[in-house]
């Protein structure tokens, strides 16, 4: 079987996919797409023609998952949460435990504002979930904790967890993990 990845290492929502896939299958191939000049080997012209000989509507934009194994249909996905909850599919290890913490941090993600001076209210939400739980979905390491952490990374460089204490200690203990480090870029995008 073959999984390929089509990202970008400055992307926080291919990076999301990047920590689950280094987790659970790290011989993963990494495809970057090219999504800002039509030049280079991998333009944005390519991932869209992959889009759609897998049946999907081109969109252009990473991440976009493709598992292929011998003797059965490939699956091609778009859109970072489905990716997620596909790979949780092949590995239910990464499925997190506690779905109501997992929900909550589903949604402070997301209303993370653009203005990016203000996280304070994800950092109050997730240092709330890490006074329940070791990991933020649950007593193990789960797909929450790969929805959160490319945040987390982009606001710990710029601001910092001080007064955060059990998400600075979480963050701590995650920092140093061969999945997470790999998917870290010292240059990265804020975007979402
Ligand atoms: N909702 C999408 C968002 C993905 C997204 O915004 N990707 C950006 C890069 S960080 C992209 O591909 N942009 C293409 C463009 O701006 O043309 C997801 O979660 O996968």
């Amino acid at each position: 079987m073959r999984i390929t990845l089509y990202t970008h290492p400055m992307c926080p929502f291919a990076q999301k996919a990047a920590i689950a896939l280094n987790y659970a299958f790290p011989d993963y191939t990494s495809q970057t797409v090219n999504l800002y000049s039509s030049s280079g080997p991998f333009p944005k012209s390519k991932l869209r023609e992959v889009e759609s000989n897998y049946g999907l509507t081109p969109k252009g934009y990473i991440p976009v998952l493709l598992h292929e194994v011998e003797g059965s249909d490939p699956v091609c996905l778009q859109e970072s949460d489905d990716i997620l909850d596909y790979i949780v599919s092949l590995d239910e290890s990464l499925k997190p435990s506690n779905l109501a913490n997992h929900n909550t941090v589903r949604r402070a993600v997301k209303a993370l504002p653009t203005n990016t001076n203000k996280p304070d209210s994800l950092l109050t939400t997730l240092d709330g979930v890490c006074s329940t739980s070791a990991f933020l979905g649950g007593d193990s390491f789960s797909t929450t904790d790969c929805i959160a952490l490319p945040f987390l990374q982009r606001i710990k460089e710029t601001h910092s967890l001080e007064g955060f204490d059990r998400l600075n200690e979480y963050y701590s203990k995650v920092e140093g993990e061969e999945y997470y480090k790999k998917s870290c870029s010292s240059e990265w995008w804020w975007w979402w």
